[in-house]
């Protein structure tokens, strides 16, 4: 009995060399409007599927393959002879090989066309033969991706096609359709955590391992929700790893929290500054910079140029960020490659490089140069717990308020450091503190399980980076005035820690049974002391 394929495609590349080598083979084509054409044009012979329906495309082509002759002859058992009675009882003929690829749904959703536009775009007749062909893998062969058309044409030919090469094609489609059908309802239903998670990611690439050497790993993108880290272009250097992935997404967010010029992004919060006394909605975003070692700031600072917040990003920690992650919102220029280009930097991001900056460090061939353009998009963060995930929206909200608790207020030329200490603190690993002065955290203190060791370390290591700057001639020596902390005190101790280093003005969530003692604490100690209401924890 002469074999049967049914080909179907939007997009048609590879299909002339699959459909004249199964002509060729004896088998018969049957497609649908367009890649009937297609393969007419190209002088392969087919049978329109309307001659095997016996029904016209109707409706736009909404209704071409959406038809009991089709279905029936997919999913019909070989084996059993009474599908095959039927089949002939009906005059319908099998189908052995389905190849389709669907309507661009993933594309057409990111391209911003109406609703009524971008519903045309579901298809339905295509994952419907997909669906009918997989499931009777044993018997049909089923096409998704050109990358197995030339395998499928050598199986044909020799007449053998191994089990578990059609069970994996099989598989492939339901791979393709879950996700294409997470990614409409993702378009179609409005709510933030609906009855089923739906993911539709597609892999970017297989990485060469995970977080350590013995761990197999991949990264995968939303297919129709893009983010930053797809947009971003590798201008130079070898392929990223699992951790470079990981810490070239924080500190991009971190810098495009600060505000990202090229793409008219505001520091994040920037609403929210109202509530803050004598701030305004800024109009200049500022310049940022941000080195990151696993997974946590080690620096980050602004400054009027991007030398000068380099410069003030590299004394906060001077051996970590060797080996780090660095990333700018502001392109990368000569005077601050110079700088960079003194130390192993694992990766630098920035929305853009100057010709000599890339002169300058694609000499240097460890290094990886990211061309970062778009401010991160990400609306939700997951985090896998064992048979689940932990899904929230993502941390957006710099302060809910501004209160002042203390009997003295912040002095003015505090508050921006405030502001930028809160900003910094929730990309830190809680229990989190940072210190600031002169826009610049000089002390980072993260990832404690007690609020005082984390404030003890940003506080110790703020008196070390403030020596160091002095013997440079960048610093005047002076005490930093600013704490930040990600969440509330449980006790006055990191008050008088503070107090005891110099500082002046603490930012904080507040919200604690004991915030009285740290108030009192405050006053006591000479203290200003700000609650936000909100709390910053990342774990
Ligand atoms: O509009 S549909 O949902 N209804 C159908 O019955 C149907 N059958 C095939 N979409 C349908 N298709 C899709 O048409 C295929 O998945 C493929 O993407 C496309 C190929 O159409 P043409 O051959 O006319 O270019």
């Amino acid at each position: 009995m002469k074999r049967r394929a049914l080909i179907s495609v939007f997009y048609k590349d590879g299909i002339l060399d699959l459909a004249s080598g199964l002509a060729g083979s004896g088998w018969e084509i049957l497609s649908t409007g367009g890649t009937a054409r297609y393969l007419q044009e190209n002088g392969i012979a087919v049978t329109d599927v309307s001659s095997v329906t016996g029904f016209p495309e109707c409706l736009d082509g909404r209704v071409k393959t959406l038809h009991p002759a089709i279905h029936a002859g997919l999913l019909a058992r070989r084996d059993d002879a009474k599908h095959m009675e039927t089949l002939e009882g009906l005059n319908l003929s099998a189908i052995d090989l389905v190849c389709v690829n669907l309507y661009p749904f993933f594309e057409k959703v990111q391209a911003g066309l109406s609703i009524e536009e971008t519903v045309e775009f579901i298809d339905i007749g295509g994952p419907t033969m997909l669906r009918s062909a997989a499931k009777n893998y044993r018997d049909v062969i089923v096409l998704t991706d050109p990358g197995d058309y030339a395998d499928a044409l050598v199986a044909v030919k020799t007449g053998t096609v191994p089990p578990e090469f059609k069970k994996r094609l099989a598989g492939k489609v339901f791979d393709l359709t879950s996700a294409y059908d997470a990614a409409i309802a993702r378009y179609l239903l409005d709510e933030s955590f609906p009855e089923y998670w739906p993911m539709s990611l597609k892999k970017s690439q297989t990485l060469r391992y995970g977080e350590n050497s013995h761990q197999e790993a991949a990264l995968y993108f939303s297919t129709d929700k893009p983010g930053a880290l797809p947009a971003m272009e590798q201008l130079h250097g070898k392929e990223l790893s699992y951790n470079n992935i990981r810490d070239l997404d924080l500190a991009w967010k971190a810098v495009c929290a600060n505000g990202l010029p090229a793409d008219g992004t505001l520091p994040m919060g920037t609403g929210e500054l109202a509530l803050v006394p004598g701030m305004e909605t800024p109009r200049d975003v500022p310049v940022c910079c941000v080195a990151v070692k696993h997974n946590t700031p080690c620096g980050i600072a602004l400054g009027k140029n991007l030398s000068e917040a380099y410069d003030k990003t590299y004394i906060c920690d001077p051996v970590s960020i060797y080996g780090g992650i660095v990333a700018c919102n502001t392109p990368v220029d000569e005077a601050a490659a110079e700088k960079m280009a003194e130390i192993f930097l694992e990766i630098i991001a920035a929305p853009d490089f100057t010709p000599g900056a890339l002169e300058i460090l694609k000499k240097k061939k460890n290094i990886r140069l990211m061309k970062a353009a778009a401010a991160p998009k990400d609306s939700f963060e997951c985090i896998a717990v064992d048979g689940g995930l932990l899904v929230q929206s993502a941390d957006r909200t710099l302060l809910e308020k501004w209160e002042v608790v203390t009997r003295t207020a912040p002095e003015e030329r505090d508050i921006p450091d405030m502001v930028f200490g809160i900003r910094t603190v929730g990309f830190v690993k809680s229990n989190a503190i940072v210190v600031v002065k002169e826009s610049a955290a000089v002390g980072i203190g993260g990832g404690q399980t007690n609020r005082i060791w984390a404030a003890e370390q940003a506080l110790g290591r703020s008196a070390g980076v403030i020596a160091a700057a002095k013997e440079n001639g960048s610093g005047d020596g002076s005490p930093p005035r600013v704490l930040a902390s990600d969440a509330f005190f449980p006790f006055p101790d990191v008050v008088e820690a503070a107090a005891a280093a110099g500082i002046k003005a603490i930012i904080q969530p507040g919200g604690s049974m004991n915030d009285k003692l740290s108030i009192e604490a405050c006053d006591r100690l000479g203290i200003a002391m700000v609650f936000t209401g909100t709390r910053h924890f990342k774990h």
